[in-house]
């Protein structure tokens, strides 16, 4: 059983965020995602235009997606991947080299993000709209 995980704000749910989440869904038998909770956001210094809640509910609802968790905090990725038993932590590439220290616990890997598209892109469409 290969378990995959993941971590993302995931706000205004697009195909960039559902084609990472297929082929990461490909790469092993379970996917696991964390959430970043409208506090960890603050933190990130990123703000979501959806809550938390409704963030988790369409990532649950992803065929792709085996379970959703919070992430509270930066340091939290190692207990996660212990607790989970994971095989693979994965990000889109714009992370390039940022979890390099996470390959003590298990494989990292970064994958191609999908070019043209981004919450911030789409918050700027349909503010223009
Ligand atoms: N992504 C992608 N293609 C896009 C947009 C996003 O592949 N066009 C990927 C990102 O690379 C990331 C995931 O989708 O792996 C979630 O993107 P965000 O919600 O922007 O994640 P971020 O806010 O960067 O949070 O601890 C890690 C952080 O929580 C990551």
């Amino acid at each position: 059983m290969t378990t995959i995980i993941t971590y993302g704000t995931f706000d205004i749910y697009h195909v960039g965020h559902v084609r990472l989440l297929r082929r990461l869904h490909g790469m092993g038998d379970r996917l696991i995602v964390g959430c970043s909770t409208d506090g960890f956001n603050k933190r990130k210094g990123k703000s979501s235009v959806m809550p938390y809640e409704d963030r988790v509910e369409l990532l649950k609802s992803c065929i792709y997606v085996d379970e959703v968790f919070a992430e509270k905090d930066w340091k939290q990725k190692p207990k996660d991947i212990l607790r989970y038993g994971v095989d693979i932590f994965a990000m889109g590439d714009d992370w390039a080299g940022k979890f390099d220290y996470l390959r003590e616990y298990c494989e990292v890997v970064y994958l191609s993000r999908t070019p043209g598209v981004s919450s911030t892109e789409l918050k700027e469409q349909i503010s223009a709209y």
